[in-house]
């Protein structure tokens, strides 16, 4: 199965989950098999991956610097196609192509389109969920484009439950669409520890430690979080919260801070790097997720997987992920007198959030491995591509019929092929050079 993936963000270069799971769960199918290509924004045009790792062709969106983000858009959506024209020109056809939230959206339409082959559409957030509402011509042309994605895809993935419904209820689509895969984390991640690191440059010895780690806009709620603290503070209680992060919303945050007079207990960190993350996590004595707006909550997943105690708002996929009292303690978005209740409560009470690691650490290994959601995903492309198969819309394309013999593609060449069984298919019954002995395609 040979499947592109579009996505406006990409580690190192991500801003928030959406970059991560793509990132992550085509590792994930890549090391079960599948050949897996994600086309990306990046600094420079060069393609890394291969072997049993996927493709990732970094573009430059154009040198024409764009008036506003909606322009920059359209232009990385058209870099986007160029370069997936050339590859299917490099490398013969796609069986699928995998578009992520609106921002890739018309990359992903003209592929399907161009090359008759069905669009899967994640819609990881929507601007109506992130906004409480539609209030200005952007915001509608964007949630358009949102809806206009939904209708092109053949099936639609969303990574909660409560995404399911919001996508239900914004865009009228039904339910048999949209199939929902949550997202995933890798606890192997947040082992190891840095001697070099320390928590002193963070809190002293006697301050308790509430970290926040995401970006920093309003849906987020670290402003609930501050007057959280203030509270907490006003208690007696002797703390220091670390917000790491950036975003558009920094500075009214920093003010906030300042005007609740709190600010030399905040400390604003900016990006953080990945070990610096998990040691943050491990230092912390309450992790912090205090959203108004939240999809899913990968960082809520960090949380349970590095072993720290978290309190989260019992709202949108959080609702989900975190069971109170048995994996975190959940508490009414937009409430800082709950939110420095129940923050009290885990710093104070050991034996409660030593059980509360326990069981998250234990929760993620079991339900949240990128290796079950990446089955899950084969399998929802295998759907889709049986029924394409069987429509009338699959038609004789002589670009898409054109696979180039596997050992002769460009990309064919570099690839190892995972011995075990991938679909049904080992690396035995493949033909030579790892194509199929059957049709010659790589699905
Ligand atoms: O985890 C990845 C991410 C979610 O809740 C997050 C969000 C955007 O806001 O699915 O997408």
């Amino acid at each position: 199965m040979k499947v592109l993936m579009l996505t406006w963000e990409f580690p190192p270069d991500h801003v928030g989950g959406l970059g991560k799971h793509v990132c992550q769960l085509s590792d994930a199918l890549a090391s079960q098999g599948v050949e897996v290509h994600v086309i990306t924004p990046g600094k420079q045009e060069v393609t890394s991956g291969g072997g049993d790792r996927p493709f990732v062709h970094h573009i430059i969106p154009y040198g024409v610097s764009a008036p506003d983000f909606v322009s920059w858009v359209l232009q990385l959506n058209i870099a986007t196609g160029e370069r997936a024209s050339r590859l299917v020109h490099e490398d013969g056809g796609f069986d699928l192509v995998h578009a992520h939230d609106w921002l890739t959206a018309f990359a992903g339409r003209a592929f399907k389109h161009a090359f008759h082959v069905p669009l899967v559409a994640t819609i990881h957030a929507t601007e109506a969920g992130r906004n409480a509402g539609v209030h200005n011509r952007q915001q509608a042309y964007i949630s358009n484009v949102e809806w206009w994605l939904g209708y092109e895809a053949w099936r639609v993935i969303c990574c909660s439950e409560y995404m399911q419904r919001e996508v239900r209820g914004v865009f009228s689509m039904p339910d048999d669409k949209i199939s929902v895969v949550p997202n995933g984390v890798d606890p192997d991640e947040f082992q190891g520890a840095d001697r070099a690191l320390s928590r002193k440059a963070f809190a002293s010895d006697d301050q308790k430690l509430l970290f926040f780690i995401g970006r920093l806009v309003r849906e987020k709620g670290v402003q609930v979080l501050l007057e959280a603290a203030r509270l907490l503070i006003q208690q007696g209680e002797n703390i220091k919260l670390v917000v790491a992060g950036a975003g558009p919303y920094e500075e009214e945050l920093r003010y906030l801070a300042a005007s609740l007079g709190i600010y030399s207990r905040v400390y604003f960190t900016g990006k953080v790097s990945d070990k610096m993350r998990n040691h943050l996590y491990r230092w912390a004595d309450a992790s912090i997720c205090p959203s108004l707006y939240e999809p899913f909550g990968i960082v809520a997943l960090e949380a349970m997987a590095a072993g720290s105690g978290l309190v989260a708002s019992d709202t949108g996929g959080l609702s989900e992920v975190v069971k109170h009292e048995v994996t975190g303690l959940k508490v009414p978005p937009g409430d800082p007198a709950a939110l420095a209740a129940a923050t009290s409560r885990l710093l104070h009470d050991t034996g409660l959030r030593a059980d509360l690691r326990r069981n998250a650490v234990r929760t993620v290994r079991k339900d949240y491995s990128w290796a079950g959601i990446a089955k899950t995903t084969r399998e929802l492309y295998a759907d889709v591509l049986s029924q394409h198969r069987r429509s009338p819309w699959v038609v004789s394309d002589r670009l898409v019929q054109r696979r180039l013999p596997y050992e002769s593609s460009a990309y064919g060449r570099r690839r190892r092929v995972p011995a075990e069984a991938v679909d049904g298919r080992s690396a035995q019954t493949a033909g030579p050079g790892g194509q199929p002995a059957g049709d010659g395609t790589h699905s």
